[in-house]
């Protein structure tokens, strides 16, 4: 059909309002310069000759569906929708007042999203529903809360996406735990108010989550009180939904005397107490509000599927509406199975709602995690009460991740995790190829995550296959546009959050890519025996490398955290670039480092040699008699000072405080170089004459404490 200048919307008598006013800027933004609202179709011919109508619910929409070929939406699942084009008509009906926003978001994406006067839409018939009732995003993650302008552009596009649930939870919000008794000040509780209005209007439940279990008495009269008045007021602005998480609470710091006398102490008596309280706001105040939604819980045991006393409390005990919130196996969970889920509503013995921790970065916030919502398996959903995702500190960055998350929750059976990350892209760059294909370099580069273990799959394959064919040129042109991309991004992304949100991996992205190109032309040098050339080349690369570490995150308390950018493949580029170059040379490399230890978060050992005192290795566990680091210098050669320098600033005692260097030239045998104790700063002249191509850092005991090495160096082979 072809959106004419003029066109008539016939709306059925309880047509969804915010339906109607997609279905109408919809066909303004495709060329449609006048959009009639009618009651019924018009009769006759028209004065400005044919046009075309659309039908919202109705009978009129149920007669044009039907001689369009199509199935009303009667026989859907709720929130279903029906949606046929064709014969000058374009007709449209929900199943409910959601099932006819979706179809009129379906009609949007149908629909040209520029104006272009006389575009055709292809004849279609649609018929849609969700996989899984609840779908959308739980602001649930440690670290600076959204703005309220970034919730209310996140209400519109989860609308947009067919996502149904907003759960407000930042856990830094201390009206939320720390001050959950205390009421709002008027502002705040008109900003909420305005996020309830707004979620309203695009059919997203707005769902208030009050987390009072740091301080709360589970069996107090007075603590239910100041509980549900803080949701009274909640409910007079217009919340029907309520969640009361009771996640990142320890049984150990419950300190009720009350509720021991009471319930008693440990994982059995605090389910037995969570659920006490519970079904009291789930009778006294659920109950007796005419309109509220089931309410919803997190458990404190919401990471595994084990039997346990606490979770066998909460199964025999919370009543049985209550939904029981649950990350999967795992507080971030690589792979959620049909299974799994299955165990979950077992053992939890109520109906599941996934509190999915991703693509929330506020345990790695050096990083973007901008990869697809993978290793969910499909019919997951099938088995869920709904999926909530928990996103990123960067609310706009966390867009190209909700958008898959939304794709799948709504059909997981058709869900393609690329080609959903596709879409994603294309359509945050608005249709601009060029943004697009910046935004898709700049997402490669931000991709891994536990859900997409792969770091910048596409760079990697590219670096790959230059591996294999030397083809430099298109190497080049590849590192080229992620270099380039900050800046294409920052001149062209319409979404200005996006660009605001990764301002330092921006910045960081541009300056890996300098020393990427660098790196290669070193490769390019060093084949062709440019020995000139490629030594000056080198010689630039520890600076523009320091340069693309430098840039830094500031977290809310102020902490300055570097970010990272492909890491494991442009540093492994780089580093093997140099690394060839220093062979041909017959020059010895930077040390390579190593450890027997498990490491801490992204700490990792390599971060002991990069030159910079301000990063380092932690290890993951308290070493042994025995756990070492080591340098291998890569080659033989006379030993210079070795210097170890361990702690750091907020963890001074993490550093070994018994122990003994040691040097080796075929890491068999090894010589004492010095030993040392209670001393986080070792420097050792080795003896004259003496040389290695090993050296470490051994325990010669036990300890508690973990290990941090800022730096550990022998002069000379930097
Ligand atoms: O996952 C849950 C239920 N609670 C917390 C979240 O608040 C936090 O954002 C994630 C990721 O660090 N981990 C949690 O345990």
């Amino acid at each position: 059909v072809t959106v004419t200048p003029s066109v008539t919307v016939v709306a059925g008598p309880r047509a969804d309002a915010p339906a109607l006013d997609v279905v109408e800027k919809s066909l303004k933004d495709a060329g449609a310069q006048r959009v009639v609202r009618a009651g019924r179709a018009p009769d006759g011919p028209q004065p400005d000759g044919p046009q075309l109508t659309v039908y919202v619910d109705g009978a009129d929409a149920a007669r044009a569906l039907t001689e369009l070929g199509a199935r009303g939406p009667g026989g859907l699942p709720a929130e279903g929708y029906a949606l046929a084009v064709g014969k000058g008509r374009i007709a449209l009906s929900g199943k409910d007042a959601n099932g006819t926003y979706y179809a009129a978001q379906s009609l949007r994406q149908l629909l040209p999203q520029r104006e272009r006067p006389g575009a055709q839409v292809p004849g279609t018939v649609v018929r849609d529903w969700p996989a899984t009732p609840l779908r959308g995003v739980i602001e649930g993650f440690y670290g600076t809360p959204w703005s309220h302008r970034a919730r209310l552009n996140q209400l519109d596009f989860y609308g947009a996406h067919k996502m149904n649930i907003y759960v407000y939870s930042p856990k830094d919000d201390a009206y939320l735990r720390e001050k959950w008794r205390d009421p709002y000040p008027a502002e705040q509780l008109a900003q909420i108010k305005e996020l309830v209005d707004r979620a309203r209007e695009r059919h997203v439940e707005f769902t208030y989550a009050l987390s009072p279990g740091l301080s709360v008495c589970y069996g107090s009269d007075a603590d239910l009180r100041a509980l549900t008045a803080k949701f009274e007021t909640l409910w007079d602005i217009g919340v029907r939904t309520f969640a009361v998480p009771l996640d990142d609470i320890s049984y150990t710091d419950w300190n009720c005397a009350a509720d021991k006398d009471r319930f008693g102490t440990g994982g059995g008596a605090a389910g037995a107490a969570q659920a006490h309280l519970l079904n009291r706001v789930n009778r006294e105040f659920i109950a007796g509000h005419p309109g509220a939604e089931p309410l919803q819980m997190v458990p404190t045991e919401y990471y595994d599927v084990k039997p346990s006393p606490y979770k066998k409390a909460l199964a025999t005990q919370l009543d049985k509406e209550v939904l029981v919130e649950w990350t999967g196996v795992g507080v971030i969970a690589p792979t959620m199975t049909v299974a799994q889920a299955r165990q979950a509503r077992e053992v939890f013995g109520h109906q599941i709602l996934t509190w999915d921790n991703y693509p929330v970065n506020d345990y790695v916030t050096n990083r973007l995690l901008l990869g697809p919502f993978n290793g969910r398996e499909k019919g997951l959903p099938g088995q869920l009460a709904g999926i909530t995702a928990n996103p990123m500190i960067q609310p706009a960055a966390s867009k190209l991740a909700l958008y898959t998350v939304a794709d799948y929750a709504w059909n997981d059976s058709a869900y393609d995790a690329r080609t959903s990350w596709g879409g994603a892209i294309e359509e945050l760059a608005g249709g601009d190829a060029r943004t697009a294909r910046a935004l898709r370099a700049f997402a490669d580069a931000h991709y891994s995550s536990s859900l997409n273990p792969r770091q910048a799959p596409e760079l990697a394959a590219a670096i790959e296959e230059f591996g294999k064919d030397g083809e430099a040129r298109r190497l080049d042109a590849v590192l080229r546009n992620l270099q380039d991309a900050p800046a294409v991004l920052r001149d062209r992304l319409a979404d200005r959050g996006f660009v605001q949100d990764s301002e330092p991996w921006l910045d960081a992205t541009r300056a890996w890519g300098v020393a990427a190109r660098t790196a290669l032309q070193l490769i390019e040098a060093t084949k062709a025996g440019n020995g000139a050339q490629a030594w000056q080349l080198r010689q630039q690369i520890p600076e523009l490398v320091k340069k693309a570490r430098s840039f830094v995150y500031v977290d809310m308390a102020g902490k300055r955290i570097p970010v990272l950018v492909a890491d494991g493949v442009l540093d492994t580029f780089v580093e093997d670039a140099v690394a060839a170059h220093d062979r041909a040379l017959g020059v010895t490399g930077r040390p390579k480092a190593s450890t027997d230890l498990s490491v801490y978060q992204d700490n990792a050992v390599s971060r002991m040699t990069d030159g910079d005192d301000a990063t380092y290795f932690w290890s993951g566990a308290a070493p042994k008699a025995g756990s070492s680091v080591a340098l291998d210098l890569r080659a033989e050669r006379p030993l210079g000072t070795v210097t170890l320098a361990m702690g750091k600033s907020g963890s001074p005692d993490d550093y070994l405080r018994h122990g003994v260097l040691e040097y080796s030239s075929d890491h068999k045998t090894w010589q004492k170089l010095a030993a040392f104790d209670g001393k986080a700063e070792v420097r050792v002249e080795p003896p004259a004459g003496a040389r290695a191509r090993y050296v470490r850092a051994r325990a010669t005991q036990a300890q508690d404490n973990w290990l941090v090495v800022r730096e550990f160096a022998v002069a000379g082979a930097e």
